[in-house]
């Protein structure tokens, strides 16, 4: 061999870039040679391997020693443990609750998105842990998707969210009117779960928005017309939060009314439309969904929706929603509604047609399906059979023995001694701060594994400092990217920090269960296991396999592309009985047994009010506030690099309002405000934007919550959302639903505390 060996790859779930390093530290990064729009994200890194706010050793809070029962949980300061002494620690407390409480005490579901690589994926491990030691209480859904996660596989049989959606290329050759729901954000474009080797949106916009020779009459239909930049050329309709189920039934009650319903596929692959037609025309209720009605809720004049809907009967169209409309009070009927548009124009199952969820949410949806293999650590069966929906975890931990109801069943909260969280920030993802913060007040002990110094880190009362992914080998990659990715290590492990394996290992060991957990394998053994799991696979598919070293030299394989445009549902169109969907009916469910067994929920889709909207605006909170995805971070992840700290003023985010809505408090561009409700308060910088809708404010997620009392020092919108779930039926969670007051803040801004780590007493050296 004469050519040289590339420079080692690596990547985050916001891209792969090859890394070099001299003496042991990272000197440069430069972007995957093969991905056409790199994320500026990836800069963090170098800076944020020896960050100040790295977790260096084991730490136990001062004030749990003393029995404070969780009292300074979030103020305290730490000293620090060996790891042998730490992991005795937590074996002894984990071996304590499970004897005196059962495992049902144990609560372990640790949401969050934790690292790229599989291998190493932090909440995989802690979950395998505890299965391995006879269970705990888990956490199912997700916060991205748990509306829809939980609802949608009662109505369609699929939660539409594992499965592909359908393609960029079937949506250029045949849509002629895109309705993106949220719009196609650029920066959310910038993520994906698993890694990434390829950023797609350039490619995606040009094929959907018709810059690439196409057609396709796209629509912003969002609050904030920035969700599509006006480089793309798009329509911007826009529509008061959480309304769009009243704007979707609006256009369905006209195509209906109009007679222009396809009422064959609505006979043959639908499951009782009549009921929800029934509602639409008003004689279930009494209350016609016209125009005239949406236009009150929606703000949208009733000539441009009827306008709207009459363009639709006859053209291929595709209704897309974004993960955002769903995290909202009732956030299951948007879905729903658009999923009957779908059904009453046709267009299910068509190529470039019908519904789908998430185009703008992520990056590469809509690529080809190349179902690019990957493997993790098999998880373990859970014995307790217990687990909430995951964004319930204040009400668990608040209300313990409460019977809550969730997909049909009533279920009872657990009464949790023991929390445990590794690879998820729940004070960065969680509604409500405040709330939290008295929820974490109430379990005997709380252990976190961690990187850096999050906030979740500073409730905790035991703390394991853990290696970030750079700091060992991994592999990556989403099933719809085309490169499966291998990371390397390519510095030593910062101060004492060790991999989430090693400490649940040696836990696992401790409490007499450790061959269950690794198997007898080492992360380096689990990396060959997992090889080999990918290479059985690609060889089923006849992908020639080539041999690990050559893949881990050269830092990724490269999939085939498929050759077939994927369209989402065709099967079942084509025929409804050879491939019936997993409904009680086999059919697209418009009338629903599940649904209709709910309080207030007449079994079909319908209007609910969200309670916190425009339409209930008071005086004390006149504004809707909005808390999108951050697009200089993930989520919490790195908030204090320097790339993060660019896009902050006084290291306060950016919130987005109208000018009129600034007129009115006498605020301009670039002041400091207050933002707050009874909930809760933050500070943010005002950003004056024409694009945002008046009566509504943005602020995005992701700034470390900095508490003093109510008032978090910080940009963290979560000291303001409600903590409820979206309905009994999905229970997911609604930031969405949240109404706001902001005022110039004239004083001067309190200073951060959570810049620098907390006080920490220096093991004494024996
Ligand atoms: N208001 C509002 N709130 C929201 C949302 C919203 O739209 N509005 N969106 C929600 C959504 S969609 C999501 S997905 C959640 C995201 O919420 P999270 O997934 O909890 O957020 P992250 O900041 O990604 O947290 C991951 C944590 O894992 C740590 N970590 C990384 N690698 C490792 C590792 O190897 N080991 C260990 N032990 N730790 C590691 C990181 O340092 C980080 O602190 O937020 C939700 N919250
Ligand atoms: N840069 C970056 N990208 C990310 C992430 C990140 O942290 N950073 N996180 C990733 C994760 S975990 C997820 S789950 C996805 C989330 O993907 P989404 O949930 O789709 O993303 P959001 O940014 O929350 O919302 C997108 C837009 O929806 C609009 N919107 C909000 N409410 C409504 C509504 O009621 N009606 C209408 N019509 N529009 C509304 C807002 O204007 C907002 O800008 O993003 C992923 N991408
Ligand atoms: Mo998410």
């Amino acid at each position: 061999m004469t050519s040289t060996k590339p420079l080692p790859l690596a990547a985050s779930h916001w891209g792969a870039f090859r890394v070099e390093t001299v003496d042991g530290k990272v000197r440069a990064l430069h972007p995957f040679e093969h991905d056409p729009r790199p994320s500026r994200m990836n800069e963090a890194w170098p800076e944020m391997l020896d960050h100040p706010l790295r977790v260096a050793r084991p730490v136990v809070r001062k004030g749990w020693l003393e029995g404070d029962k969780g009292a300074a949980r979030g103020e305290d300061s730490y000293v620090e443990l060996d790891w042998d002494e730490a992991l005795d620690l937590v074996a002894g407390e984990i071996g304590r609750v499970r004897r005196d409480h059962g495992n049902g005490a144990l609560f372990g579901g640790s949401y969050g998105w934790s690292s790229a690589g599989r291998i190493h994926h932090a909440r995989t491990l802690v979950r395998r842990f505890f299965a391995a030691i006879g269970g705990h209480v888990d956490q199912e859904t997700n916060y991205s998707y748990g509306a829809a996660m939980a609802f949608l596989p009662r109505i369609v049989g699929d939660n539409m969210i594992g499965s592909s959606v359908t393609s960029l290329a079937s949506i250029r050759e045949n849509t002629d009117i895109f309705l993106a729901f949220g719009g196609l954000p650029a920066k959310n474009w910038e993520i994906q779960s698993g890694g990434i080797g390829e950023h797609r949106y350039d490619g995606f916009m040009a094929g959907v928005t018709g810059q690439d020779g196409g057609r396709v009459r796209t629509i912003n239909v969002s609050p904030y017309r920035k969700d599509i930049e006006d480089q793309f050329g798009v329509e911007w309709l826009p529509v008061r939060p959480n309304t769009d189920a009243a704007l979707i039934m609006a256009l369905t009650q006209v195509v209906v009314a109009e007679g222009k319903a396809e009422t064959a596929f609505l006979a043959s692959h639908v499951n009782d439309a009549q009921p929800y037609l029934d509602y639409l025309s008003g004689k279930s209720d009494g209350v016609a969904k016209t125009p005239e009605w949406a236009a009150e809720i929606t703000g949208i004049p009733a000539d441009q929706i009827r306008d709207l809907a009459l363009s639709l009967p006859g053209k291929r169209v595709m209704v897309a929603l974004n993960w955002s409309l769903q995290r909202s009070r009732h956030g299951e009927q948007p879905y729903w509604a658009a999923i009957a548009l779908a059904c009453v124009l046709g267009q299910v199952g068509l190529p470039g047609g019908g519904f789908a969820f998430g185009y703008g949410s992520s990056n590469a949806m809509g690529n080809p399906d190349y179902k690019t293999p990957l493997a993790g650590l098999p998880g373990l069966k859970n014995s307790t059979g217990l687990s909430i929906p995951c964004a319930r975890v204040s009400d668990m931990l608040l209300n313990p023995g409460a019977d809550y109801r969730y997909d049909g069943e009533t279920r009872t909260y657990p009464e949790i001694k023991l929390v445990y969280w590794a690879g998820g920030n729940p004070f960065h993802h969680h509604q409500d701060l405040n709330r939290l913060r008295e929820a974490f007040r109430q379990p005997e002990t709380i252990i976190v594994n961690e990187g850096y110094w999050t906030s979740t880190a500073r409730h905790a009362d035991i703390v394991l400092p853990t290696t970030v992914t750079l700091e060992r080998e991994d592999i990556g990659g989403a099933s719809r990217d085309r490169f499966l990715l291998a990371m390397h290590k390519v510095v030593e492990p910062y101060a004492g920090a060790k991999d989430d394996y090693d400490i649940f290992a040696a836990l696992a060991e401790r409490l007499g269960n450790g061959e269950t957990f690794t198997e007898g394998r080492s992360s380096a053994d689990w990396l060959g296991w997992a090889w080999e799991k990918i290479s059985g696979r690609l060889a089923s598919r006849g992908i020639n396999v080539p041999e690990f070293q050559d893949f881990w030299d050269q830092g990724y394989l490269k999939m085939p592309e498929p050759t077939e445009d994927y369209v989402m549902l065709s099967d079942f169109r084509a025929d409804p009985l050879a491939h019936p969907l997993s409904t009680p009916s086999g059919k697209i469910e418009l009338y629903s047994a599940l649904a209709a067994a709910e309080p207030g929920q007449p079994g079909h889709p319908c209007w609910l009010d969200p309670e916190e909207w425009l339409g209930t605006a008071t005086s004390d909170a006149p504004l809707h506030l909005l808390t999108p995805q951050p697009p200089r971070k993930l989520h919490g992840q790195m908030d204090f690099s320097s790339y993060s700290r660019e896009g902050k003023v006084q290291d306060r985010e950016r919130l987005q309002l109208n000018p009129a809505d600034a007129e009115a408090r006498g605020i301009k561009d670039g002041d400091v405000l207050r933002v707050f409700n009874a909930r809760g308060a933050c500070f943010a910088i005002a950003q004056i934007d024409a694009g945002v809708m008046p009566g509504v404010v943005l602020l995005p997620t992701g700034a470390t919550y900095d508490p003093d009392g109510m008032t978090d020092r910080s940009s963290n919108p979560n000291v303001l959302t409600r903590d409820i779930g979206t309905s009994e039926l999905g229970q997911g969670c609604s930031a969405q639903s949240c109404l706001v007051q902001v005022a110039r803040h004239d004083a001067p801004l309190p200073p951060l505390r959570v810049t620098q780590p907390p006080v920490i007493t220096a093991k004494k050296e024996a």
